[in-house]
């Protein structure tokens, strides 16, 4: 490795003669002297020359004298420095990666995607859905689940068939998985506990701000569950656990982020009160209505997430747990955050004869779901889960219109590359 020191830890070195190296932020020429600013993983450092820079974009490596200067980024710059040129750009960038405001629209960013983002304000988002993943991981780990990692080259639909990708494997009919669903209930079976962090597929045929034909799922399952209630409680401390580590980075200051706060209990309403209070009746809740409840939530209970809870059976998968003391409803659950739906979940069947029920009730033939039916002939306990879509959550917490905003290198009904 370059031996060399971050820009955010330079003024731990004051007085030092020391390397950081980076790519030229901002090149600015005065009459006798020329300032430049180095950015890297951790931020930007100034460095002060007497003559000629690098433009930007150049990476670079300089070593100098870490100097103070309070108006420096960080209060101190790099001064008498020599400069060794790594790597000099052959295009410009589509725009100045040093404006504060990013001075582009979202097409021509996501078309440059790979210079784009390194823009500190396109980056940041991605910076809290990193550390959004690490809270997870932390959190589901300390209450003993397992992380697996299932097939994504799957053999039948598990969410509905009308929004899979078929794909041709040697000449077989597969599927791109839709959900890890089958893999993490089985998996219950063996580890009790588990979790997934990957990459989904949706043949999504809506142009929408809210939808990706590829979106990175973030699954657990856990067995030995009274009903959804403990699913919902696990999901609580997951949310929990993701803000604990977002709290900490610097992108939230960066973007002037308000984050929210998890209530020890997030308020939850059945589905029959949430069609009640917005006095539409329809089998499904709307995006108008989702938009409404969270509102209502805010109002009434000071909770920028509410839990929707007993969604009709015929709107969930056939794997839904019904709700014993309300027919036609089901133990399955939504989480709504600012206005979005971001998780769904529930408890699911656990008997082998009530799939072969459930599916026979909705005319379905069981031969394609074999093999996963095949872990509930040996025995499963009662169990649940969650899956939150991690793009949602990274849009909705860092205010973007768009949820591609919030996404590396989206995939969508138009887009194929970069
Ligand atoms: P569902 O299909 O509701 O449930 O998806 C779960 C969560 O994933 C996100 N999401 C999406 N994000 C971006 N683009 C999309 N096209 C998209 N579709 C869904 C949402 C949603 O709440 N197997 C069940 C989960 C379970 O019960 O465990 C499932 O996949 O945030």
């Amino acid at each position: 490795m370059i031996s060399r020191v971050l820009s955010a830890e330079l003024a731990e070195h004051a007085g030092q003669r020391v390397t950081i190296a980076g790519w030229v932020h901002r090149r600015r020429r005065l009459k006798s002297v020329s300032f430049l600013v180095v950015r890297d993983r951790s931020g930007l450092a100034q460095v002060v020359a007497p003559g000629a820079v690098p433009g930007e974009e150049t990476v670079v490596q300089v070593t100098g004298v870490a100097t103070a200067n309070p108006q420096a980024p960080g209060g101190v710059e790099l001064t008498e420095p020599e400069i060794e040129v790594l790597a000099e750009p052959t295009e410009a960038p589509p725009f100045d990666l040093y404006r504060p405001v990013v001075p582009a629209a979202l097409p021509t960013i996501l078309d440059h995607a790979p210079v784009a983002l390194r823009h500190p304000r396109l980056r940041a988002p991605l910076e809290i859905s990193a550390a959004s993943v690490a809270g997870f991981r932390r959190a589901l780990d300390r209450l003993g689940f397992t992380e697996i990692h299932t097939p994504k080259i799957v053999a039948s639909a598990t969410e509905s068939g009308a929004n899979v990708f078929g794909i041709d494997y040697f000449g077989r009919p597969a599927y791109l998985a839709q959900s890890p669903q089958f893999y993490k209930q089985a998996m219950v079976g063996v580890f009790e506990r588990v979790y997934e962090v990957g990459p989904v597929f949706r043949a999504e045929p809506h142009d929408t701000v809210r939808h990706l034909a590829q979106y990175t799922s973030l699954d657990a399952e856990l067995g030995f569950v009274r009903d959804h209630r403990d699913v919902m409680a696990v999901l609580r401390e997951a949310v929990a656990g993701m803000l604990e580590v977002v709290r900490g980075q610097p992108a939230i200051d960066l973007l002037g982020v308000a984050l929210p706060e998890v209530p020890a209990e997030i308020p939850a309403i059945h589905f029959t009160q949430a069609q009640r209070l917005t006095g539409e009746f329809e089998p499904d809740l709307s995006p108008e209505q989702e938009r409404w409840l969270s509102e209502w939530a805010v109002r009434e209970h000071g909770s920028e997430f509410l839990f929707v809870t007993g969604y009709p059976m015929a709107k969930r998968p056939f794997y839904t747990h019904p709700d014993p003391l309300r027919p036609g409803y089901s133990n399955g659950f939504d989480l709504l955050f600012r206005g979005l739906e971001l998780v769904t979940g529930g408890q699911r069947l656990h008997r082998h004869q009530d799939y072969l029920d459930a599916l026979a009730a909705r005319g379905e033939d069981a031969g394609p779901y074999e093999g996963y039916l095949r872990a509930f002939a040996h025995g499963m306990p009662p169990h649940g889960g969650f899956a939150l879509g991690l793009e949602r959550w990274t849009a909705r917490l860092v205010g973007a219109a768009n949820i591609r905003q919030a996404t590396l290198f989206p995939r969508d009904l138009h887009r194929l590359s970069p």
